[in-house]
């Protein structure tokens, strides 16, 4: 199977109607969506999904921020996916995030970075699993 990664549009990236312009960018870099689902995070999927952040300072803040609107959550497919979607988003802090980078182009902030995907295929496994029965995907 070819590989996968966890994408999703965070709650302020669906206030900003930013959603066609993402699914857009991934489409055109020739990569395949083989899921997708809108919800609104419980507190308890966000511990699950941010488990390596539960015990930092800003967790308590995060999770506000995640469960507080909804989220487009999506699976995309296509070879080296993980790495080229992390370089398409540009770094965690969008403040430091260039023109062009999807955080660059909407975002300014370390808190709220409007997007989420996954940082190694073992993740990306780990968190698809979160969101996604396997009979919800192609
Ligand atoms: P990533 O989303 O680029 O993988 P992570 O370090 O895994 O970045 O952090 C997960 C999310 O937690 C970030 O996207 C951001 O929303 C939030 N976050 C990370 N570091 C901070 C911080 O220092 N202050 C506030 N929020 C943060
Ligand atoms: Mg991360």
């Amino acid at each position: 199977m070819k590989e996968r990664s966890f994408i999703m549009v965070k709650p302020d990236g669906m206030q900003k109607r930013i959603v066609g312009e993402i699914i857009s960018r991934f489409e055109q870099r020739g990569f395949l969506l083989v899921g997708a689902r809108l919800l609104r995070i419980s507190p308890e999927l966000a511990r699950q999904h941010y488990a390596e952040h539960v015990d930092k300072v800003f967790y308590p803040s995060l999770e506000q921020f995640i469960t507080g609107g909804s989220v487009l959550a999506m699976v995309w497919e296509g070879e080296g996916i993980v790495a080229i979607a992390r370089a398409m988003m540009g770094p965690t802090d969008a403040a430091q995030a260039p023109s062009g980078t999807i955080r660059g182009d909407f975002a300014s902030s370390k808190s709220f970075n409007i997007i989420h995907g996954s940082d190694s295929p073992a993740s990306a496994e780990r968190e698809i699993a979160l969101f996604f029965k396997s009979a919800e995907l192609l």
